[in-house]
Formats: structure tokens, sequence, C-alpha cells
């Protein structure tokens, strides 16, 4: 472990600096990526008006106790304000991680939910290796949630709840590589080759992957102190270029993660390192997106037209309600009034008449009702 500072920071970021250690500013600086990053919408600024694509999906892969669950872990508490560990993380003899696992990151009540959903794996060792076919089918969105994927063992296809025909809201569209940084350079030589050949599969799939280099807290003194180090760390420095140059991606394509295990506050330090990272990961799930641009509209528009019938079917519902709901009261006073007065508003025929009108109304609602819950079907589908 070392402490060696350089004079200016490895890489240019306006956000870290330890001339920004006063606490108000680096809240702001806090504040403003998070909003930054609830307010996303993939590949946004090139959607057509009143157009959405869903989410993202990102997947963590990488060796077990690497800190898969742990990134999970810090996303989801930096999000909900405080310390929110809902993947179970820690050390045992094998993978801690059993299950395919897709996270939704909320940053206020259940339905307040970032669009992007974080995949949780179990983490390849030297006698649980992934298999390609398995990463292939895990990368194409055929594996449904909690599904007990063991990398190294043949997935069922016919298994309940495999999605034979995904989409791309489905897919991944960013693969996180979490390495840890104390594991660089004495890595199991079969894990190594094993995520070298993931990434081949990954590209033969056009799948974008990134670096998650976690730990860092554990290769620089200072860092482990106060995070608004690391950009200004030789060691970290060091890390990031010798990870790069391992797993054959660009420097920029790494991203610094210390991921929250002793802490019982959030700090904004951490925090910010956490959301420069995971927004470098949104661009990779944009720049995947952009890549499918035609599919990503024709989804969009889809689910912009379901919407949209969803919206006048709704209207035209309340419209019918209402008249049956005047019905109602015309028949109910009429009823007080033949009996208080002793005289007859409406007679049988007409009253037989209303009823029937009304019958057919409510039955005009029920028909309603029902296409709207296959609409509702319809769009979670789209999703
Ligand atoms: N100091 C420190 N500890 C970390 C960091 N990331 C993870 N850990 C610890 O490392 C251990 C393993 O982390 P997990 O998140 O369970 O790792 P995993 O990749 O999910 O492991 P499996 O599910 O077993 O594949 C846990 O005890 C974490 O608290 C980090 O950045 N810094
Ligand atoms: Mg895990």
């Amino acid at each position: 472990m070392t402490n060696n500072l350089l004079s200016i920071a490895w890489r240019k970021c306006k956000y870290l600096d330890q001339n920004t250690a006063i606490t108000g500013k680096k809240q702001g600086i806090r504040q403003r990526l998070k909003d930054t990053i609830i307010n996303y919408k993939p590949l946004h600024e090139l959607m057509p008006l009143h157009h959405t694509f869903p989410r993202v999906n990102i997947l963590l892969f990488g060796a077990v106790e690497s800190g898969k669950s742990s990134v999970f872990n810090t996303i989801s508490s930096l999000f909900k304000g405080k310390i929110f560990n809902i993947a179970r993380c820690g050390r045992s003899s094998g993978s801690f991680t059993t299950k395919l696992t897709k996270f939704q990151v909320m940053y206020g009540g259940i339905a307040e939910q970032l669009r992007l959903t974080l995949w949780d794996t179990r983490g390849i060792d030297e006698t649980h290796l992934m298999a390609p076919q398995n990463m292939k089918i895990l990368l194409k969105g055929n594996l449904p949630d909690r599904y007990p994927l063991d990398p190294s063992l043949e997935v069922h296809l016919d298994s309940p709840g495999i999605n034979t025909i995904p989409t791309l809201c489905d897919v991944v569209h960013c693969v996180s590589i979490v390495v840890d940084a104390t594991t660089i350079d004495d890595m199991d030589d079969n894990i190594y080759r094993n995520i070298c050949q993931m990434q081949t599969v990954m590209n033969s799939l056009d799948v974008q992957h990134v670096i998650l280099l976690t730990n860092i807290d554990k290769i620089c003194e200072l860092t482990k102190k106060d995070a608004t180090y690391a950009y200004k760390s030789k060691a970290i420095q060091e890390a990031v270029e010798k990870v790069a140059k391992k797993f054959g991606v660009p420097r920029n394509a790494v991203f610094i993660m210390k991921c929250y295990e002793e802490e019982s506050f959030l700090d904004d330090n951490v925090d910010i390192m956490t959301l420069l990272a995971l927004s470098g990961i949104l661009q990779h799930c944009d720049a995947y997106l952009y890549r499918f641009y035609e599919s990503v509209i024709d989804l969009a528009s889809k689910q912009a037209s379901l919407e949209e019938e969803n919206k006048s079917l709704k209207v035209e519902m309340e419209e019918y309600k209402s008249i049956v709901k005047n019905f109602k009261r015309q028949f109910e006073s009429s009823q007080i009034r033949q009996k208080k007065k002793d005289v007859v508003i409406y007679d049988d025929k007409m009253l037989s008449n209303l009823i029937t009108e009304s019958d057919v109304l409510n039955k005009e609602i029920d028909r309603l009702r029902d296409r709207r819950d296959h609409l509702k079907e319809d769009i979670n589908n789209v999703k």
C-alpha cells in the first residue's frame, strides 16, 4: 500500500480535487451528479418527442469476491440516502451470490426507480468458469430474475421463466467487469483467460464492456482515509493502466470505485466517485443503443402509441362512468319523488329503458376495462 500523490490528477475531473474539499461544495456536486442520473433517459437527446426507451441493463460480471454485490449496494445506498445493503455480500468458500438477480435502484419510494437495472451474478472461480454459451444466453436476455445460474453448468432453455423471444429491452446493454484492484498482478490464470474469452463473446454480440476497479482503498492508504485522493493517487493510476492493458480496454473505459464496506454513513467523496463511474457506464449503454437506433425508435414508438391508446381509453371510460352515474342519480331521485308525491314521473317502460341503457353502458365500461388490462400487459411486455 502506497501513499504517493501526483501533483495533478491522472484523470481530468472537475468534480474531485483536494481544493474542493469544502463540504457544502461537495454536497452540491454530489447532488448535481445524482440528479443527472435520476433524470437519465436512455439515448434521450436522440429520441423523438414523447418517446422513451424504458431502461438499460448493466451486467456485473467478475471473479468471486471482486465486489459485484457491493457495487450494487453502494449505488443503492447513495440513491437511498443511507447505507442500504440489499444484495447479500461477504466471503464464503465459493461465490456468496448464487442467483442472477436483477436489481432496480430506488431513489425514493418503491415507484421512484432509476432507468437502469443492475444484474448481479455469481462470481467465477477456478472450478466455476463461465461457459461461453451461458454468457451468450445472459447477454441476449433469455434468463429471468433469480435464475440460479451456475456459470459452468449448462442453462436449460426449456426451464420455467426463460424468455425465448427477448427484445432490445431485455438484453444486456453494458457489461461491467468487476476487478478487485488488489488482484490485478496475481489473478488466477484460468480466471483471467475466462474473462478474456467472455470479452470475445461480448464483442461478437456488440455488447459494450468496461472495467470497474473496486477495492482501491486497499491499494492507497490516503484514499482509504479520504476518497478525494483517488484521482491523484499514483498507485491507483498505475492500477488503472495495468488493468486496461491486461484486458485490452482503453483507460477511459476503466472506472474506479471504493465500495461501502465498514461505513455506517454515506461519504460525499465516495458517492461522487461512484456517480462518476455510473455516469460513464450509462454513456456506454447509450453507445450500445445508438448502434441499434432504428430498433430503439421502433420499440419506443410502439410503447408511445400503446400509452396514447391507454390514455384515450381512460378518458372514454371516465365519460361512460359519469353517464351511468347520472342515470343512477336520475333514477333514484325519480323513485323518491314518485314515493313522496305519489305521481308517476317515469312509467315502467321508461324505467326499463333507462335500466337497459345503463346495462349497455356498464358492459361497455367492462369491455374498455378489459382492453386497458391487455394494454397494460402489452406496455409491460414492451418494457
Ligand atoms: N475495503 C473494501 N472492501 C470491499 C470493496 N468491495 C467489496 N468489498 C468487500 O469484499 C467482500 C466481497 O464483496 P462482494 O460484494 O460480496 O463480492 P462479490 O463479487 O459479490 O462476490 P461473490 O458473490 O462471492 O461472487 C465483502 O466483504 C465486501 O465488503 C471495496 O471497494 N473496498
Ligand atoms: Mg455477490
